[in-house]
C-alpha cells in the first residue's frame, strides 16, 4: 500500500502578496489585471472569497462584489521563487516529489511511514515547516492514491489537513459531485446528471460496460477512480518536455479559414494530452512548412501556463496571423506546448532546441 500526499498553497498569489505586504493581511486581496485592461482574477484571498469573488472572474465584477478589495498586479517571478522554495522543502522530506504546477505537488511518503510516524503526521510536519520557513499555509490531502489525495487536499481549505484512512476511499468519495473526479468537466457532469448520476457514489454503482459506452477507452480508468482506485505512480522526472501535434495537408493551402480551423483542431489534440498528463505549459509554438518545404516555428511565452484548447488555439492563431499572405501556401501545420512549470531548466533547453 502507498501513502501519497497532495499539497497545495492556499490562495497562492494572493497569500504571497499578503506575506510581502503586511498591510494587506486580513484584508480582501485580488491578484490580476486591472478592469480597464479587462483583467481577470488570478487569485483571490479568502477574505475576498467571502464576497463571492473567485479565480477567472472578470476583475470589474470582482471589485463590484467586493469594493473594499485591494487589487494587486501579479508578480510571476516572485511566485516562481516561492514555488522553488516550497518544492525544495518537499524534496527535503522525500525525493519522490511530482510538481503539478507552481503551487501544487504530489509526494510519495510510503517509505517514511512508521508506527510512530503515520502519514497524517508527516503531513502535519510538512505544513508546519512550510509555515515556519515560508510564512505561508498549504492544504494537504493524505490518501493511498494521487486521485484521492488531490480531492482531499481541496477540502476544508484554507490551512486544512484531510486524511482518508486506507480502506475508506470509496466512502469518502461517494457523496462528492462527479465533477470532483479527474477527467469530468462541467459538460460531462451535466450529461451524467441528466442520467441521474450526480455523485461519485452514483458512478461507483455502474458497471464496466456502462463506463465503456460513455467514456470509451478512458472508461475503465474512470470507473476505478470512482471506486477510489488509482495506481498512477508519483513521477519524479517528467520526461515530457513538449506536447505537440502536427498534420501534413493533403493539398497545400493558404486559406486563412482552413488554417485557423486546423490550428483549433491541433490545439484540441494537444490540450487533451496535456489534460491526460496533468500538464500545463507557458510556451505555445506553431510549426509551419511551406509548399517549398521551408520549415520554421514561431513561439510565444505567456505570463500564465495554459492547458485548455481555447487558450492554446488563441495563442497559436496569433502566431499564425502574421504568416498569412496572399499566395503563400502551407503544407504542414503543428501546434505544441512546452515550458512546463516545474522544470525551468528544461523549458530553457527547449527554447534553445528544436520542435519535438
Ligand atoms: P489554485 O490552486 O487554483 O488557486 P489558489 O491557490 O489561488 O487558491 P486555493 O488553492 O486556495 O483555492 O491556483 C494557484 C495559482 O494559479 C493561483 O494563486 C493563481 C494561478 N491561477 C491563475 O492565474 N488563474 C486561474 O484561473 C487559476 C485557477 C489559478
Ligand atoms: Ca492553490
Amino acid at each position: 500500500m502507498r501513502h501519497i500526499l497532495h499539497a497545495d498553497f492556499d490562495a497562492f498569489y494572493a497569500s504571497v502578496e499578503q506575506l510581502d505586504r503586511p498591510e494587506l493581511r486580513g484584508r480582501p486581496v485580488v491578484v490580476g489585471g486591472s478592469p480597464e485592461t479587462r483583467g481577470v482574477v488570478a487569485s483571490a484571498s479568502y477574505e475576498a472569497r467571502r464576497y463571492g469573488v473567485h479565480s477567472a472572474m472578470p476583475m470589474g465584477r470582482a471589485l463590484q462584489l467586493c469594493p473594499g478589495a485591494v487589487r494587486v498586479q501579479p508578480r510571476f517571478e516572485r511566485y516562481a521563487e516561492v514555488s522553488r522554495r516550497v518544492m525544495a522543502i518537499f524534496r527535503d522530506i522525500t525525493p519522490l516529489v511530482e510538481p503539478l504546477s507552481l503551487d501544487e505537488a504530489y509526494l510519495d511518503v510510503t517509505d517514511l511511514v512508521a508506527p510512530e510516524r503515520p502519514p497524517g503526521q508527516i503531513a502535519a510536519e510538512l505544513k508546519a515547516r512550510v509555515r515556519a520557513e515560508l510564512g505561508l499555509t498549504i492544504s494537504v490531502g493524505v490518501a493511498t492514491s494521487k486521485s484521492v489525495a488531490k480531492i482531499a487536499s481541496g477540502m476544508g481549505k484554507p490551512d486544512a489537513l484531510t486524511i482518508v484512512p486506507p480502506g475508506t476511499e470509496r466512502q469518502f468519495l461517494a457523496p462528492l459531485p462527479t465533477e470532483e473526479l479527474w477527467g469530468i468537466g462541467p459538460k460531462t457532469a451535466a450529461r451524467l446528471a441528466s442520467e441521474g448520476v450526480h455523485t461519485i457514489g452514483d458512478l461507483g454503482k455502474r458497471g464496466p460496460e456502462w463506463f465503456r459506452a460513455r467514456f470509451g477507452r478512458m472508461g475503465e480508468h474512470l470507473r476505478l477512480l470512482a471506486l477510489g482506485q488509482d495506481d498512477r505512480p508519483v513521477v519524479v522526472e517528467h520526461e515530457t518536455r513538449s506536447v505537440s501535434a502536427e498534420t501534413t495537408l493533403v493539398k497545400d493551402t493558404g486559406d486563412p479559414e482552413a488554417l485557423q480551423e486546423l490550428v483549433s483542431r491541433l490545439s484540441q489534440r494537444v490540450a487533451s494530452r496535456l489534460r491526460r498528463d496533468e500538464l500545463q505549459g507557458r510556451t505555445v509554438k506553431l510549426k509551419l512548412r511551406l509548399a517549398d518545404f521551408t520549415t520554421f516555428t514561431r513561439q510565444v511565452t505567456l505570463a500564465e501556463p495554459v492547458q485548455s484548447s481555447e487558450a492554446i488555439a488563441e495563442a497559436a492563431s496569433k502566431l499564425l496571423q502574421p504568416e498569412l499572405r496572399p499566395g503563400r501556401l502551407f503544407r504542414l501545420v503543428g501546434v505544441g506546448v512546452s515550458g512546463f512549470d516545474w522544470h525551468q531548466q528544461e523549458a530553457v533547453q527547449l527554447r534553445l532546441g528544436g520542435f519535438e
